[in-house]
């Protein structure tokens, strides 16, 4: 029987995710509204987003998450974020909450009153499924496109170092249930605004490579946003293409922030860990994929990763 289903309340739901979700967190959070809907018990869904959805996610069913929560809730799932000031302006409404549960695949999880996790699983999505298949609940089209979009997105089209037999056993369940494989990867993945294309040819040129670490690094700063005339948001698929770099096996892309600090992806390719070198920052996520916040500047941010790689290698 699964954990999650079996005691599934009527009294007030909230179903969240880290802050500005991507399409892991988006995916689960939505699939399991879906399901609370199908099953007649009501919930909201809300996310602390700055700016809009990214439009390459515009096919989730994104006009299910609500305009603003309600002062509290009785019991609040939370997808994909496994520390609670992911949350952002949620986390004391979640934390003020008679039960949390936490559904997710981060290493160690620092909250949470219940804890439905694998930190080897994939994606969020594929820890949620396995909660549907042992309750028994039927997966239908929409709630087969929510949960193959985190698959899809967190192992990189089924490309990381992640995607094992049952990434594929799942994909194929959800292909079985209608999950429309090659809509949701040409919005996700085909379909950029030429703004945001224009912004690239400008992040490929700023890319430095560091030989000795095989690092290679690139940025993006506020201005950017300004004279190409497009929303951070858009602009999640940058660090894929800096990791193209063949003379590199781990990749930083660093973007300013509103208040000037950084936030920085890291990639890798082979085995070096980069959820190491992003808990130097205090940030986190996987091996082979993480992120982090910084006051420092990029100069700074250069040597303190060029020296994580060093002791790693
Ligand atoms: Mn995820």
């Amino acid at each position: 029987m699964s954990n999650l289903f079996e005691d599934i309340k009527s009294s007030s739901n909230l179903i969240t995710g880290h802050i500005n979700p991507d399409g892991d967190a988006l995916g689960s959070a939505l699939a399991f509204k879906l399901i609370l809907d199908s099953k007649g018990v009501d919930s909201d869904v809300f996310f602390d987003i700055k700016g809009n959805v990214p439009s390459n996610l515009s096919h989730l069913p994104i006009e299910l998450i609500i305009n603003e929560p309600e002062e509290n809730y009785e019991n609040v799932y939370v997808f994909d974020c496994g520390n609670s000031e992911r949350l952002g302006k949620l986390e004391n409404l979640a934390l003020n909450s008679k039960r949390v549960t936490v559904i997710d695949h981060h290493i160690n999880p620092t909250f949470g009153d219940i804890q439905i996790i694998d930190s080897n699983a994939a994606s969020t999505t594929q820890v949620l499924f396995r909660e549907i298949i042992s309750a028994n609940i039927e997966i239908d089209k929409n709630i087969a496109n929510c949960l193959m979009t985190g698959l899809i997105t967190d192992t990189g089209r089924f490309q990381y170092s992640n995607t094992d037999n049952e990434v594929f056993e799942i994909a194929s369940k959800l292909m079985s249930d209608g999950a429309e494989l090659t809509s949701i990867s040409d919005n996700i993945y085909g379909s950029i605004p030429m703004n945001a294309i224009r912004l690239q040819s400008e992040v490929l040129n700023r890319i430095e490579l560091y030989e000795e670490e095989e690092l290679v690094v690139s940025y993006v700063l506020q201005e950017d946003y300004l004279n190409y005339n497009i929303e951070s948001s858009e602009t999640d698929f940058l660090i894929d293409s800096i990791r193209l770099v063949k003379e590199s096996n781990v990749a930083l892309l660093l973007k300013e922030q509103d208040d000037k600090s950084f936030k920085g992806s890291l990639r890798s390719r082979n085995d070096l860990d980069v959820q190491q070198i992003a808990s130097l920052f205090g940030g986190g996520g996987h091996k082979a994929a993480s992120g982090f916040s910084t006051n420092l500047s990029i100069e700074e941010i250069k040597i303190k990763v060029k020296n994580a790689i060093k002791s790693q290698i």
